[in-house]
């Protein structure tokens, strides 16, 4: 092989290896997409409907438990960042699929910071979970500046379970509804609280600490 030769493959290996470590580092940088909610009507209520799956089922880390969101357009994305408009009325929805636990904080257990303090779960209101009695609690919907705590009830760990987003209504699930008002522009940081990732260190590393999973972000805008 001549000089001329090795010196073209030699560029080329090199140009191939960085391009790769490109693709990696932002894949790894990489935020899940955001669902606007922001184009519908102005004023009127919004409509946010998320599930939460046991299992993804796919992708990466097809083990871990996960949020995903619908889109006003009908179509679960694997994502925990939406955007919503200012001072306005969001009425969200939870399809909760997976099965529960106790709580290690029975506080996480009660309704906070929602209209009426209220939320619905199979359209009967309550305040407050036991999660020591019955399913227990599978995941929390938490807002922490907005004071915003939602205990989902579990599904009995006994029955065939969703594994794999997007569930659909023929599994198991519980609907969980409540609203809440929408503060002045910002990003609120919004998770669960419940520590679910089985298998890291006191359930609080992977799917707990990963954007697009068990936490992320209500981008407010004016
Ligand atoms: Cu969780």
């Amino acid at each position: 092989m001549g000089l001329a030769w090795k010196v073209t493959v030699t560029v080329i290996l090199f140009a191939l290896a960085a391009a790769a470590a490109v693709v990696l580092i932002v894949s790894l940088l990489g935020t899940p997409p955001t669902v606007d909610f922001t184009s519908q009507s102005p004023g009127a209520p919004i409509n946010v409907s998320l599930q939460t799956v046991g299992s993804f089922g796919t992708g990466s880390h097809p083990t871990w438990v996960s949020y995903l969101v619908e889109s006003p357009q009908g179509q679960w994305v694997h994502t925990t960042v939406f955007q919503v408009p200012q001072h306005t009325r969001v009425n969200v929805t939870i399809y909760q699929y997976d099965s529960g636990s106790p709580l290690r904080n029975q506080q996480l257990g009660q309704v906070t910071g929602t209209a009426a303090n209220a939320a619905t779960i199979n359209g009967k209101a309550f305040r407050v979970i036991d999660s020591n009695s019955g399913n227990g609690i599978a995941h929390t919907f938490s807002i922490p500046a907005l004071g915003i705590n939602v205990p989902l009830y579990g599904n009995n760990a006994n029955a065939n379970l969703c594994g794999a987003a997007p569930c659909t209504s023929s599994s198991p699930h519980k609907v969980i509804r409540f609203s809440f008002t929408t503060p002045g522009p910002g990003n609120y940081r919004w998770q669960c609280f419940v520590p679910c990732g089985l298998g890291f260190l006191f359930g609080n590393g992977g799917p707990m600490s990963t954007l697009g999973y068990m936490g992320g972000f209500m981008k407010v805008v004016a």
